[in-house]
């Protein structure tokens, strides 16, 4: 999906664009007063003021139309710049523009832009006449509060979108409806996926029977490879006190993304925001040689992380979050190999996914913001330097990105580009020499003396939300058998003749561990069979008379027209392949 805002062109085109949507507001409604209106990543938007008037649907057709004609009128767009005194006296009945002239640095200068009828305070630049603001749409409408402070009075806000040609501008509003039809929350509240209860909080999701089927298979399906590769599975808690956190050094550079501490009696706890401090105390626990390295800490832990009221989006940003998280501790050798398997068993997982689209990020610290990051230039060096020597002696291609790094080392990200919206970071794979160190962690040697682990942070799936969110909208809610919550719908044609062997049929597939449902209304075949396609079940089996008499059993595959009968045996056996297969 394009990013309006990270190309110049489109930038100027749709804030000229966001101007031409003022000024047909100003014919429409003279009364109306403007706030701000920038430029954002899917267009633009205008806050303004319209006194008493709330918008209605109806209302963007006409003030499209407004835009339209002004835009064929194809006035030139002026640019005039004034003093401090003559701006304030320009805008002297309009408090929203005294409001941003009083706020501007004193050394700025000025700038008005005119056309036609209509000027605006603008620091531009813009194109050249609004002819060029031709092909555009507006999109929807809201409310939103002066400064986004919610004591103060609520503006409305107009988004739209604008695009040099037609064709630009259409496939651009066809990858939104795609991206609408697609959105995991609209499935996910379709499909009885999650839901999210404002006494709960944002980005509290509650994972629902069917979401929880899903996480389920997920979490069995990674457990499995996980365990075949060495890992040992924890269950800790998800708080830990603050001096846990100070210890970690996530205290003094993670705080901020962190939910404030709690006292309990003498005590303060926190929210745990990552798992890696408890895996620290599970590894020194014991005592360790180096013959029993790599040691591979995983578990599915729940973390707590304060994001922004206005970035939480389903369960792709959530606040309440499970990580398939793992802390590998390794001597400074087997670096290399143990970063191979992960980045392995990541290409492994997104083959069985179809993931096809994906760019690994070499992320690294900013060394301008050392607030975020511990502050060791040589431990950093040192982290930075060996994680590109494994990238290369790997020969994965990957770009690298400044200021994406953990507080605690350099990460190795992968970005994945779905079918339509912009990328998401899924796995991650991270070098840290800083925790073991601030844990005072150890091992002993070939030669009998105490040396430092190195720990490995990884993620495969990321976090069971996000990739669940992925999946979702990847197939459209259509799952793969053995993911899907119901895997074999069966209909009896006719309740009086087939109920009881469709009864029989179910109870039998259940103890099975089939997952298996069974339509006993009072329906139409058609109705029932159209409805078990509307739910997207992957097998819809139908029993008439003749399955009745031959003891078999008819199915039929989802996005299939044609039926299949086999004996009750063979249809179990070919299900449970299909599932055990994860295919
Ligand atoms: C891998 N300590 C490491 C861990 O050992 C860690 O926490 N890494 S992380 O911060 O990069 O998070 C791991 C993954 O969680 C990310 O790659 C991302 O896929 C996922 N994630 C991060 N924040 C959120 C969020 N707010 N909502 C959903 N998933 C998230
Ligand atoms: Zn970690």
């Amino acid at each position: 999906m394009i990013n309006i805002r990270e190309d110049e062109k489109l930038s100027v085109l749709n804030h000229s664009c966001a101007h031409l949507l003022a000024q047909a507001v100003k014919h429409l409604y003279p009364e109306a007063k403007f706030w701000v209106g920038p430029v954002i990543s899917e267009g633009f938007y205008y806050d303004m003021d319209l006194g008493d008037v709330t918008l209605k649907e109806e209302d963007l057709q006409k003030i499209e139309k407004e835009m339209k004609k002004i835009s064929k009128d194809g006035k030139r767009i002026v640019r005039h710049e004034l003093s401090r005194e003559e701006a304030l006296e320009k805008f002297h009945d309009d408090p929203y523009k005294i409001d941003l002239i009083e706020n501007m640095p004193e050394d700025e200068v000025i700038s008005c832009y005119t056309q036609g009828d209509f000027t605006d305070l603008c620091r531009g630049p813009h194109v050249e006449t609004v002819k060029e603001c031709k092909y555009f749409k507006l999109l929807k409408f809201s409310g939103s509060y002066y400064k986004g402070d919610a004591n103060n009075k609520v503006l409305q806000r107009i988004y739209g979108v604008c695009f040099p040609s037609q064709e630009e501008l259409d496939a651009y509003l066809n990858e939104l409806e795609e991206m609408k039809q697609r959105d995991h929350r609209k499935i996910g509240k379709e499909q009885e996926i999650f839901m999210n209860h404002e006494l709960v909080g944002a980005g509290m999701p509650l994972w629902l029977p069917n979401g929880a089927l899903i996480r389920h298979q997920l979490e069995n399906y990674i457990y499995e490879k996980e365990e075949k590769m060495g890992y040992q599975h924890v269950y800790t808690p998800c708080v830990g006190t603050v001096d846990l956190y100070k210890t970690s050094g996530h205290w003094d550079h993670y705080k901020e993304d962190m939910f404030p501490a709690m006292k309990v009696d003498d005590e303060e706890f926190v929210l745990r925001p990552m798992n890696c401090p408890h895996h620290m105390l599970v590894y020194k626990n014991k005592l360790h040689s180096y013959r029993d390295l790599p040691i591979r800490i995983g578990e599915f832990a729940t973390d707590f992380r304060y994001e922004a009221s206005g970035a939480v989006k389903g369960l792709e940003r959530v606040r309440c979050m499970c990580q398939n998280d793992a802390h590998l501790f390794v001597t400074p050798e087997q670096i290399g190999d143990e970063f191979k398997k992960v980045v392995d068993l990541i290409l492994s997982v997104y083959k069985d996914f179809g993931i096809k689209n994906y760019k690994f990020r070499l992320s690294l610290r900013d060394p301008e913001d050392k607030k975020k990051y511990f502050d060791d230039d040589e431990m950093w060096d040192k982290a930075e330097n060996k994680l590109r020597e494994v990238l290369n002696s790997l020969e994965i291609p990957y770009f690298e990105a400044i200021g994406e790094a953990a507080f605690y080392g350099p990460k190795l990200d992968v970005e994945v580009k779905p079918a339509v919206g912009p990328e998401v970071t899924l796995s991650t794979c991270q070098l840290d020499f800083l925790l073991p160190r601030r844990f005072d962690l150890s091992y002993i040697d070939s030669n009998g003396e105490k040396q430092v682990p190195v720990v490995i942070h990884r993620a495969i799936f990321g976090t069971f939300d996000r990739f669940t969110a992925f999946l979702i909208e990847e197939t459209k809610g259509i799952y793969p058998l053995w993911l899907a919550p119901i895997e074999v719908n069966i209909i009896p044609v006719n309740l009086e003749y087939h109920e009881e062997y469709t009864r029989s049929l179910e109870s039998w597939l259940r103890e099975e561990n089939i997952r298996v449902s069974a339509d006993y209304r009072n329906e139409k075949l058609s109705y029932k069979m159209r409805e078990s396609v509307v739910k997207k079940i992957p097998v819809t089996v139908i029993i008439g008379q003749k399955e009745v008499d031959s003891d078999t059993v008819s199915y039929r595959l989802f996005g299939s027209e044609e039926t299949t009968t086999v004996s009750k045996d063979e249809f179990l056996n070919y299900l449970k392949n299909r599932i055990e297969s994860r295919n």
